[in-house]
């Protein structure tokens, strides 16, 4: 089934031409902001004599850190009063990435959303639950107006409360959900503890993204719930979801390259690497208004299926992502650097020199555990103290990463000393 079976089963000579015409489009209004003016005069980059697609590969590429020296609004190439609205990459508070949009970008995102989910099957007679997170993250919004788009019945119920998701999903017929891969598996659980199989609440798919997972998880949940999983992968900074999605084929996600120019490149070179190698995934929007992004270094590693899929769409697959290039952390959904913690840790005066960031599952659920050496004096005072370091340590943790980690204070020596490259980081996860 198709959205606009047009555009979906283009031609590639013709979605060449017209990326090459979008691209165009893209570059000279990313000229017009105060960034990429700078970039570009810094790198003798003149965007009209980028006249081929192959050109693109002279251009500099774009990191998250640029994103965040723009920070608010120096990659935005329209007047303040066209823009409606903004999303912010979780994890982060202050100052993290922003992304703009225009009405037509957002028409433009829920198109694509329509499509994504129309490629799996989904239509009108579908009732749609969202239980992805409502607000500056994008899994909520984003496939929330696409399904309206699409004419679903739409249940925009957000993360968490599982006993009220169970009773949306029984009373209103659920038959499609948006879930992030842990909480499926633990929803799973509830819905057996409270005497349900999950199979007869009779939901038909699930939308799975947001987070790394394994093609056994995507299985172990098709079985759990009796039901189709589509992998969905996005990134707010190319808008959010619908940057690419399985098909009802599920062997690959359909990266929409009317939107989005993909590259893959060796992430240490910055080489662009032949179809159907591995590497780190390179996106330019070339469909946003507000905010054109050129070459953005996704740090997720990938590679571009290179045989045509049986639905008969012409825009390329990328495999399930592998991992990343950098040291981002997904938690539960929220993007937390382990650098952010680090930061909170040193600005505390009483924490010493080494600190452990544990990653473990239970029920399903991600935890974040940071295990942290005090300097010896404060084992001399009183336990209230120690207590009260503990709090305010967890508070200051909370409001930089916004999840909620379990702080155990250590006294000095008890961790592994570093020896050379110090392993900070222990994820127990299995995913
Ligand atoms: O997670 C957007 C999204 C929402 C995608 C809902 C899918 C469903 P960010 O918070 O900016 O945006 O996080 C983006 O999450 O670079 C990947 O590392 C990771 N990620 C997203 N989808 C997948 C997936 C949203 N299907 C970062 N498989 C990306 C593996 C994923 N990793």
């Amino acid at each position: 089934m198709f959205w606009n079976e047009q555009l979906e089963t283009i031609e590639r000579k013709a979605l060449e031409k017209l990326q090459l015409e979008k691209l165009r489009k893209a570059l000279a209004a990313a000229a017009t902001t105060p960034f990429y003016k700078k970039v570009f005069a810094d790198n003798g980059v003149d965007v009209s004599r980028i006249t081929t697609l192959d050109h693109l590969r002279d251009l500099p590429l774009t990191t998250k850190h640029d994103l965040r020296l723009s920070y608010p609004d120096g990659m935005v190439a329209v007047p303040r009063t066209e823009i409606v609205r903004l999303h912010a990459s979780s994890g982060t508070t202050g100052k993290s990435t922003v992304i703009f949009y225009t009405a037509k970008d957002l028409a433009d995102w829920a198109d694509l959303i329509a499509r994504s989910m129309m490629a799996t099957g989904t239509t009108r007679n579908d009732v749609f639950q969202n239980m992805m997170g409502y607000g500056l993250f994008t899994g909520g919004l984003g496939l929330h107006y696409g399904a309206e788009r699409l004419g679903c019945l739409v249940i925009p119920s957000s993360t968490g409360n599982s006993l009220k998701q169970i009773e949306l999903m029984k009373d209103f017929g659920t038959t499609v959900v948006h879930i992030t891969p842990s909480y499926a598996m633990h929803l799973a659980d509830v819905v057996s503890e409270n005497g349900i199989n999950p199979p007869d609440l009779g939901i038909k798919k699930a939308y799975l993204g947001a987070e790394p997972y394994s093609e056994g998880v995507k299985k172990k949940i098709e079985g759990q719930w009796g039901l189709d999983a589509y992998n969905s992968y996005g990134l707010s900074e190319m808008n959010g979801p619908g940057v690419a999605f399985e098909c009802e084929y599920k062997n690959g996600m359909h990266l929409w390259e009317d939107y989005y120019i993909m590259e893959i490149i060796n992430p240490d070179t910055g080489e662009r690497l032949p179809d159907g190698e591995e590497g780190e995934l390179v996106l330019t929007h070339i469909n946003r208004e507000a905010m054109p992004i050129i070459r953005y270094r996704t740090r997720d590693l990938t590679r571009i299926i290179p045989e045509k899929c049986a639905c008969g769409r012409t825009h390329r697959r990328i495999e399930r992502i592998k991992g990343r290039t950098d040291d981002m952390l997904i938690v539960g959904g929220v993007n937390v650097f382990p650098s952010q913690i680090e930061t909170v840790l040193m600005n505390v005066p009483e924490v010493g020199n080494n600190y452990q960031i544990v990653l473990d599952r239970h029920n399903n659920l991600d935890r974040i555990h940071v295990r942290v050496e005090l300097y010896n004096k404060m084992f001399e005072g009183d336990i209230k103290a120690l207590d009260a370091l503990r709090k305010k340590i967890v508070e200051r943790l909370k409001a930089l990463i916004t999840v909620n980690p379990k702080v155990e204070l250590l006294e000095p020596g008890s961790l592994p000393p570093s020896m050379g490259k110090a392993v900070r980081v222990i994820d127990k996860r299995e995913i």
